[in-house]
């Protein structure tokens, strides 16, 4: 034999040896496999878990069943980068192996201990199936691939008991821990009492010996079980990120939950008071159907980590759940992706987040395609062509010169879901619908259409973006729902873009630079691959300017 393939196969034996996966592939037909969104090679996926930095290497660990394509036995799954954009899959991470985890090894966090020592915190189910929290530490901190991990041997570390009396089915997702003051650490865990959600406040000197504080860093009636809850820092006035421990004067906090009766992230900015160990947010207490969210559209179980390096990103993963029925998950042998990883920031207003596709992302594009800046008159159609459209990224921007044309808005309307839902993508509006219809097949039978409508209230505009999922395939066995959002753009002073990452089945859509995002799974039968079509459009009556489109076809990324 050669040397050459001599070295192939020791590289390849080595590659198999130290837990890289052979990728193995579910069924053969896939027209909704992704080609750069993060999946594993098949099974289901939830939570993202513990995102790091380490040593050069971008770590995703994940909920993951090595043994289907539906929920249950779960691990965490491990993948790891050197851009957040090509992974490769490793042996599960964290797979029931004590006690306290040994019906299931569910979500958390990870945190770097001084002298860059990473450590995972999660929830294990005991077994009289309550939740508890555990501690894993890398075995050979000198991998950087951070392959293999070991328990504590004083696992659980906080668990439900007579004296504190949490609620043991209520009890789980621990965060990132952040180092006060004082030099304890602290984090914090979802739970409810009856409907209160709450986030249970837990301090260390140590990282093992965990004490609950006296009172949950915050609560909220009615809200219902919080899971994945993620507590952090953000800079007033910079796009930048800090470390989850920095709390100073040009700081504000975000408390995000994840709102277990509805399924959606949503988010509070408001004040960390250290001294008091609470969060003070700025604008009252979390609500089950209102108040700012990540994302309107389909983006759970969220989390956050700051990247440490000369980027100072905060970058947020969040799991999309497929919008198909269960038969036909099992049918395709997978179930969820995740969301491209995303910058989050304040915004320059201090009043909501911004998030904006990594960079990264961008390494994909291959050559751009243009439309010149031209009027998009009311009733119109417009091709854009020469990307595949069934995997790309495009971005529009909107001068909207027609203002005295929008409708007026009902004081009523105030939920954006609710009125995308009245006034989908084929209701004829005054400034309005008009955006993009992407996975369109060519005699629009199938589309999803992303857009804007311009409405007038009293002395301003109000702009709302939509994603029409009611049209998107002619099998309506799938989750229809028309998703919506308000965006916080004046259209009289301030351009109106909108970006749409589509991968197959997801559509990933960015208004306003970021300030509102809508994410949704669809699965069109005839607008597959090369038959799908992309096209910007407008059904209002009055004219809206194009005045820049950029389309790229997006290369595979290597996942998994
Ligand atoms: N998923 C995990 C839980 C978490 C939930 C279980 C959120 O830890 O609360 O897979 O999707």
């Amino acid at each position: 034999m050669a040397a050459s393939s001599k070295c192939l196969l020791l590289f390849i034996s080595l590659l198999l040896g130290h837990g890289v996966l052979q990728p193995e592939a579910a069924a053969d037909n896939q027209p909704y496999r992704t080609s750069y969104h993060f999946q594993p090679p098949k099974n289901w996926m939830n939570d993202p878990n513990g995102p790091m930095l380490y040593k050069g290497i971008y770590h995703l660990f994940f909920q993951y069943n090595p043994k289907g394509a539906v929920w249950g036995n779960i691990v965490w799954g491990h993948s790891t980068s050197t851009d957040l954009v090509n992974w490769t899959p490793h042996e599960a991470a964290i797979y029931p192996s004590q006690p306290s985890d040994i019906n299931g090894c569910w979500s958390g966090s990870s945190t770097i201990l001084p002298e860059g020592r990473p450590v995972i915190l999660y929830t294990g189910i005991d077994p009289n199936n309550h939740q508890v929290q555990n501690l894993a530490m890398p075995k050979n901190l000198s991998d950087p691939f951070l392959r293999e991990w070991v328990k504590s041997q004083d696992n659980p570390l906080m668990a439900p008991n007579s004296h504190n009396k949490i609620n043991s089915s209520s009890f789980r997702d621990p965060t990132t821990g952040w180092l006060g003051r004082d030099g304890y650490w602290r984090v914090i865990i979802g739970s409810k009492i009856n409907q209160k959600g709450l986030a249970i406040l837990y301090k260390s000197k140590n990282f093992v010996h965990w004490e609950e504080a006296k009172k949950p860093l915050y609560s909220s009636k009615k809200s219902g079980m919080w899971e994945c809850p993620d507590f952090y820092p953000v800079l007033i006035k910079s796009p930048l990120g800090i470390d989850t421990s920095i709390d100073g004067p040009n700081t504000k906090h975000v408390l995000k939950v994840s709102l277990d009766d509805t399924k959606h992230d949503y988010y509070k900015i408001g004040s960390y008071n250290q001294n008091k160990d609470i969060f003070i947010p700025d604008n009252g207490p979390f609500h089950k159907n209102s108040g700012l969210r990540y994302d309107y559209g389909k983006f759970y179980a969220s989390k956050t980590f700051f990247e440490g390096n000369s980027k100072h990103r905060r970058i947020l993963w969040g799991w999309v759940n497929e919008s198909s029925s269960v038969e036909d998950d099992i049918k395709k042998g997978w179930s969820g992706v995740q969301a491209i990883p995303r910058s989050i920031w304040l915004d320059n207003s201090g009043k909501q987040l911004v998030q904006w596709p990594i960079k990264e992302i961008e390494t994909l594009r291959l050559k751009e395609v243009n439309l010149p800046k031209q009027e998009l008159k009311g009733g119109s159609v417009l091709e854009v062509s020469g990307v595949t459209a069934a995997q790309a990224d495009v971005i529009i921007t909107f001068e909207i010169t027609e203002l005295s044309k929008a409708e007026v808005l009902d004081p009523s309307w105030t939920d954006p879901q609710l009125l995308c839902s009245r006034k989908g993508a084929s209701v004829k509006g005054g400034i309005g619908p008009f955006g993009l219809l992407v996975l369109a097949s060519k005699g629009l039978q199938e589309y999803t259409a992303v857009f804007y409508r311009i409405f007038k209230s009293h002395n301003k505009y109000v702009v709302l973006m939509c994603s029409d999922q009611s049209r998107s395939s002619l099998n309506h066995e799938n989750d229809e729902t028309t998703y919506g959002a308000f965006v916080d753009v004046d259209p009289v002073h301030e351009k109106l873009s909108l970006r749409s990452l589509i991968d197959h089945s997801i559509v990933e859509s960015f208004g306003g630079e970021g300030k509102a995002c809508i994410t949704a799974r669809v699965y069109p039968t005839l607008a597959t691959d090369a038959e799908a079509h992309l096209y910007a459009f407008n059904n209002g009556t009055g004219n809206v300017g194009i005045t820049t489109l950029s389309g790229w076809s997006m290369k595979k990324a290597q996942i998994n």
